[in-house]
């Protein structure tokens, strides 16, 4: 695996999650309390033994930057690294990235200098384990062009993904980028081919991508530089060299999510805390997801009550109830209130007593969740000042909604307050 570099894509312009977006680069989003997206492929990339690792970026967020470097740091003997490239405008290239061919096509010169055989391409807003040392030997084994991982796909979601149909040898024959209507019907395929079962096929007829690849050094330089109108990975790149090169698919069968959307992103969360098994679990000791490491004290909790949940460190909860909800670092929840299905990710720092009680005094908002609130189907994010007696529920059953200047969005029926926003006394939202 020396022999292979590692690019991840760590997002456009950041639409999807916003407002999570709306202060950092996506992969410094929180997840699961206290992790980061980013933390995903990187610590799949370690565990793979792959340590050779760019994230592009095209906003250099400070909370990205600090924490890949607090958390990334390799001993002297490895020649490992985790370096953030973000766009930026330069005499040839005056504009930002385009989309993902043309965001890597804009470091090539920085990457062509990496004595490697593999560029392995990955998506920084996954949820999944994978041991890509598997992708890249498949990868060597058929003598591929190009690698992409995939997974059979139902109807329903299928025009959200790249689709395929492979042949025998399981090398793509047609690839067609988010078909929809007649062009989707046409995608279907006979996926007992894969392994499965007869009902897993009628369920699942279509083969999907998963968004990452494995290319042969040589041909990614050349595809980029070959066709320079060519800007983004799934819509031209991989249909266009599917045609003349030797693309292969590699299946990959465990649980694997797009989380780029704030629906995606909740749901996934929200999935975290399932008992017994939830999809994804961060307990696997031979494949860990690092983060970084806080020396944060432990929670505690005062006469509360909790129902699946994680809660991180650091969290002090008095006499309240938390069912089914995600506790981000450093969360203050006071007495009287009630969190269900919600993610509150927690804060950066505590706020000194002194200071809180001089804030709450004078009418003001402490950090955190302040008493006898109750809050239901939400994100809210980082830092953020809930005031006393608010509902956060939704009472509308409103879908989308842009409050940006009172602290918070609904999308898709889910309320997401902004980091570092107020939330006044006796709010009903
Ligand atoms: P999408 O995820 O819709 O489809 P895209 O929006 O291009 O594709 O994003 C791919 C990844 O690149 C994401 O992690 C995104 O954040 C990142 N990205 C996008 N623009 C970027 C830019 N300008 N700079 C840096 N990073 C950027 C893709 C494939 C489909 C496949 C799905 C699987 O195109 O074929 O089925 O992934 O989710
Ligand atoms: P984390 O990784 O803990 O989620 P960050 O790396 O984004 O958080 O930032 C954490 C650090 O930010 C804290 O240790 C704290 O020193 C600092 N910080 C940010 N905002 C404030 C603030 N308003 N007051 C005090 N410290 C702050």
């Amino acid at each position: 695996m020396k022999k292979v570099l590692a690019i991840i894509l760590g997002g456009g312009v950041g639409t999807r999650l916003y407002p999570l977006t709306k202060l950092r680069a996506k992969p410094a989003v929180p997840l699961a309390g206290k992790y980061r997206l980013i933390d995903i492929p990187v610590s799949n990339c370690i565990n793979s033994e792959i340590v050779k690792i760019y994230v592009l970026t095209q906003f250099n967020s400070a909370s990205l930057n600090r924490h890949i470097s607090r958390t990334y740091q390799f001993s002297g003997f490895t020649e490992g690294f985790v370096e953030v490239l973000a766009a930026q405008q330069t005499q040839e290239n005056p504009n930002w990235f385009q989309g993902t061919a043309d965001a890597v096509r804009q470091y090539l010169s920085l990457l062509e200098q990496w004595d490697v055989d593999e560029y392995l391409i990955l998506s920084g807003d996954h949820l999944y384990r994978m041991d890509y040392q598997k992708f890249v030997q498949r990868h060597r084994e058929t003598n591929a062009d190009i690698t992409l991982s995939v997974l059979p796909m139902d109807e329903k979601r299928a025009s959200d993904f790249g689709l395929m149909k492979i042949d025998e040898s399981g090398r793509i024959v047609s690839f067609s980028e988010k078909p929809k209507g007649d062009a989707l019907k046409q995608m279907q395929v006979d996926t007992t081919k894969l392994g499965l079962t007869g009902q897993q096929a009628q369920d699942s007829p279509y083969i999907a991508s998963m968004g990452i690849y494995v290319f042969k050094r040589e041909v990614l330089i050349k595809l980029l530089k070959e066709s320079p109108n060519q800007t983004d990975f799934g819509k031209e790149i991989i249909p266009n060299s599917a045609k003349d090169h030797n693309v292969q698919a590699y299946l990959f069968d465990d649980y694997w999510e797009d989380i780029g959307t704030i629906e995606a992103f909740y749901d996934a969360n929200m999935a975290l805390t399932k008992q017994p098994q939830p999809p994804f679990s961060f307990y696997d000791e031979n494949a860990p997801i690092y983060t970084r490491p806080r020396f944060l004290p432990p929670t505690k909790l005062l006469d509360t009550h909790v129902t699946e949940s994680i809660i991180a460190e650091g969290c002090i909860l008095k006499q309240c109830r938390i069912d089914h909800s995600v506790l981000g670092v450093r969360s203050r929840i006071e007495a009287g209130c009630t969190i269900q299905d919600t993610m509150v990710m927690g804060a950066d720092f505590y706020e000194p007593d002194a200071e809180r009680h001089s804030s709450l005094d004078n009418g003001g908002v402490a950090l955190g969740i302040g008493a006898d609130t109750t809050i239901r189907r939400a994100i809210v994010d980082k830092n953020a000042r809930i005031g006393r007696n608010v509902q956060l529920i939704n009472k509308d059953g409103v879908e989308e909604a842009n409050r940006e200047n009172q602290g918070f969005y609904i999308r898709s029926g889910i309320i997401v307050v902004l980091k570092n926003a107020t939330i006044p006394d006796g709010t009903i939202i």
